[in-house]
């Protein structure tokens, strides 16, 4: 996709579409000399001594036309983020006018950038390695506060550190392994022996705790699902709406108001639930719908948590009967609504078939117990992952592959060094191990790689 890779590059790095402001991004080594020919500051100013880190007021023309005013900020090398010279141009956000100052970029020499492009160079020229480019993706997709705290941190370079310690250690494991091979002593099989497989050991206890911490980050980053299901009128989108404190889904006394199923995220305690409402079960020309009762199904197939609601103002029926026989298997809770009208649910029955602690007394509508409900959800997940401890970690796809791949290899080596394998194969499994952390960090990366990654971030950043 890529041929060229140097030269002056520009975006507009903010939506496109109406908004206050619009910001083009330039960075290379022509970013001055193209301001110079398309920006008049309103104060007249030499613009190659513009100091870096300044703004300056004035207008984009083009020849003689005023196409916008606009603020520019200068950024010198190599105190940028791509650590060339860069400027961004401020623009009133129209997309009409955004795009003619684009237009007058690429007019006068620079080149439409690629998406990532811009981190790609600063990549490239040192200022952050490949983990931290991807924090910024991390960043970027935080859905709660505390998932962009833990995105900061990679992003200021925490998994580059504790990637550097690991390497560090196994630098050290291959040093002896290598001095065993160039300086054979037979006689120190035993202490050689002994302390490799301890180091290693200590790497693959870092690596699981690695893990072990990126399983709690995952569930943080990117949350779970909670699926409502119930008969019709249940309570199940006005359950939503209370979750969600607005009137999102339609709610009305008619049974199969609901059609299609609801998505929204809320956040409980840090931690984005992707709460689903679905269509109610219920009767069609005197037969159970089957399709509502399939798709409720295949939600509770696809959510990691499944939130029965039962009308507690009506007795048990058939539907309420099929679903509490599907939920064995899941991580549910019961969900009696309407507790705020005369109950005639067969409560001490269901307390009697279910554990207390997957059983909640809530209104909907007063907004009753939705706390207590909350709570529970919260208990179901960190039972799923762990206690949430602070030190959760951010891995992608790429990451986590590779650091499970490090663990085989360790593992193995491990063994290995036990059963007096060849110090060559040990020496080899331990380089192979110290590249792919480079292949994480991105000391030692492919184009290939670098093309993935810098992809999926939008063309201006
Ligand atoms: N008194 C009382 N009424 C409730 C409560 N929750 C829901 N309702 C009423 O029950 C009726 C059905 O509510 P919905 O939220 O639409 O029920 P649903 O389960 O989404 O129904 P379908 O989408 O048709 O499956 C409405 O008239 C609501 O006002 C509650 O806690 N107390
Ligand atoms: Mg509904």
């Amino acid at each position: 996709m890529q041929t060229t890779k140097s030269g002056t590059i520009c975006a507009i790095s903010t939506p496109l579409g109406i908004s206050g402001i619009g910001i083009i991004r330039l960075s290379g080594p022509e970013t001055y000399k193209i301001i110079e020919k398309i920006f008049r500051p309103a104060r007249k100013t030499d613009l190659r001594k513009v100091p870096s880190h300044t703004v300056r007021y004035g207008h984009i023309v083009n020849r003689d036309r005023t196409v916008d005013e606009v603020l520019v900020t200068f950024m010198r090398k190599p105190r940028s983020y791509t650590r060339e010279d860069m400027a961004e141009i401020g623009c009133h956000g129209g997309i009409i006018p955004l795009k003619e100052v684009l237009s007058l970029c690429i007019k006068h020499g620079a080149r439409l950038a690629h998406p990532g492009e811009f981190t790609r160079r600063a990549f490239i020229n040192g200022r952050i390695d490949l983990t931290q480019a991807e924090g910024i993706l991390d960043v970027i997709y935080s859905k709660t506060e505390k998932a962009l705290n833990i995105a900061l941190n990679k992003l200021k370079g925490s998994l580059s550190a504790e990637l550097s310690k690991i390497r560090g250690m196994l630098m050290e494991v291959l040093y002896v392994v290598e001095a065993k091979i160039n300086f054979p002593d037979e006689e120190e099989i035993e202490t050689y022996k002994f302390g490799t497989a301890q180091e290693i050991r200590k790497v693959l206890s870092a690596l699981d705790k690695m893990l072990s911490r990126a399983g709690r980050g995952k569930v943080m980053q990117q949350g779970i699902n909670a699926a409502i299901t119930g008969r019709a009128n249940a309570g199940k989108s006005s359950l939503l709406n209370s979750l969600l404190k607005e009137n999102r889904a339609i709610v009305t006394e008619i049974p199969g108001t609901t059609r299609d199923a609801i998505q929204e995220t809320i956040n409980i305690k840090g931690i984005p639930v992707n709460i689903i409402d679905t269509a109610g079960i219920r009767k069609v020309r005197g037969r159970i719908e089957k399709m509502g009762v399939n798709r409720a199904l295949e939600w509770m197939e696809k959510a990691e948590i499944v939130l029965v609601v039962l009308d507690g103002s009506k007795k048990i029926n058939e539907y309420d009967r099929q679903l509490l026989q599907h939920i064995g298997g899941k991580n549910y809770i019961i969900i009696i609504n309407k507790n705020d009208l005369t109950e005639k649910i067969e409560k001490e029955q269901i307390e009697k078939d279910f554990p207390r602690e997957r059983i909640v007394s809530i209104s909907a509508k007063t907004g009753e117990g939705i706390d207590r409900l909350e709570d529970k959800i919260y208990t179901l997940i960190l039972k799923g992952c762990g206690e949430m401890k602070g030190d959760e970690l951010f891995l992608n796809i790429r990451q986590e592959g590779k650091i499970r791949e490090i663990k085989e290899t360790l593992s193995l080596t491990e063994k290995e060094v036990e059963e007096n394998a060849g110090l060559e194969i040990v020496a080899e499994n331990l380089n192979t191990c110290i590249k792919k952390i480079d292949e994480l960090t991105g000391r030692d990366v492919s184009e290939e790689t670098m093309e993935k990654i810098f992809s999926q971030f939008c063309i201006g950043k």
